[in-house]
């Protein structure tokens, strides 16, 4: 009994983030905060990858899909709401392939603001486009992509009183770099090497500014090797220039013109890292790969770090990376969304349920009894 009791207060004393890590962000005592709880994810030790790279290496995921909508974007849009918030009663807006708009919709309603989305006409998943509509935000449709959805928000915000809370809200990125910290408390350093998807590349600025701090005010003694993957059809970084016409089933980085292209590039060079590619078809095979083998539902563009650590380990390359000095090398790969968002996907993806009479001997015949 009284053991239950504690651990009830133990949950309850779990504010999100902006109470965790509020001498980090630019919050104040009138800040009035806006949380779903969100952050405080898992990171769990995948055994099946750590065999794969080899001896000597540990592969964790940080599992970003169960912040409350689902994905990382809560961790910046509670700075980026509270802030508005605590600026004055106004509306906020922003282009999204998905998850921006779900997370936006639902920190709005919370804080009783109105929220508006501008989102590529049927290029979003499903479970996304339930979240913005059920949260009650008004939700555009656009007969473009998300880099014509983002210009138009940025002309939008440049003439009315309405707020910006994509990831070029710099509030965002100060609430995104949470995540690094939480990999930091956890491990007791950075990890030496993290992969993740790279699609407007703000969570690849985030979490490197994040390593920085810490490792400014003493927390950690190292930096990771910061390894992004764009899907090849959405690769502008990789290729070196806008892609016009993007194209991927990873739909939430399907992304032509990253608004933080520099910065993604500055975490790369910085870090001594890598900005690479990956095909639909690995992400499809590593999105399968982390739900049969880890029990890890993940959304497809999530899947694209596990698709770039296979990538890198069937060429070698965290055996040549990895500091020779170290027993034990850690790679964190950063899950960032939900498999639930897209359940057409997962659908498509695997074989659909045998459907058959409903008796015993039916039954019996299929499962091999
Ligand atoms: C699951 O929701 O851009 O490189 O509008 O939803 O910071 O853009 C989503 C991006 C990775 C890429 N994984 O992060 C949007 C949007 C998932 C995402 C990314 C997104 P960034």
């Amino acid at each position: 009994m009284k053991k239950a009791q504690s651990s009830k207060l133990k949950a309850q004393n779990y504010n999100g983030v902006i109470d965790r890590y509020k001498k980090y962000l630019p919050v104040t005592d009138r800040t009035p905060v806006i949380t779903l709880k969100e952050g405080n994810t898992p990171l769990i030790y995948s055994k099946f990858l750590s065999k794969i790279i080899g001896a000597n290496f540990e592969v964790y995921l940080k599992y970003e899909g169960l912040n409350p909508t689902g994905s990382f974007k809560d961790r910046g849009m509670t700075v980026a709401i509270s802030k508005v918030c605590e600026e004055g009663p106004g509306a906020v807006i922003c282009a999204s392939t998905g998850n921006t708009s779900a997370s936006a919709a639902a920190y709005a309603a919370a804080a009783g603001i109105k929220c508006i989305v501008l989102i590529p006409s049927g290029a979003i998943a499903l479970g996304k486009l339930s979240q913005a509509l059920i949260h009650g935000a008004v939700v555009i449709a656009i007969n473009g992509n998300f880099d014509d959805a983002l210009n138009l928000v940025k002309e939008i915000t440049a003439k009315y009183p309405i707020t910006l809370v994509n990831s070029i809200n710099p509030y965002r990125i100060e609430g995104q770099k949470t995540a690094s910290f939480e990999i930091c408390d956890y491990l007791e350093d950075s990890p030496e090497f993290q992969v993740m998807p790279v699609g407007n590349a703000g969570n690849i600025t985030a979490y490197w500014k994040g390593y920085k701090e810490y490792k400014g005010i003493g927390l950690i003694k190292k930096l990771p090797k910061m390894l992004g993957f764009q899907a090849a059809g959405a690769a502008p970084i990789v290729k070196g220039h806008p892609i016009k016409y993007p194209k991927t089933i990873a739909t939430a980085i399907r992304i032509g013109n990253p608004a933080s292209w520099k910065q993604a590039e500055e975490a790369r060079d910085e870090s001594e890292g890598l900005i690479d590619m990956v095909s639909d078809k690995q992400i499809l095979e590593a999105y399968k790969l982390l739900a049969t083998k880890d029990g890890v539902f993940v959304e497809p563009a999530s899947a694209t770090s596990v698709a770039g650590l296979l990538k890198l380990a069937h060429k070698g390359y965290f055996k040549l990376q990895a500091p020779s000095s170290k027993l034990q090398t850690k790679i964190v790969c950063i899950l960032t969304g939900h498999g639930l968002k897209d359940p057409d996907r997962a659908i498509e993806t695997v074989k659909k349920p045998k459907v058959v009479k409903a008796n015993l001997k039916a039954v019996l015949r299929e499962i091999g009894y």
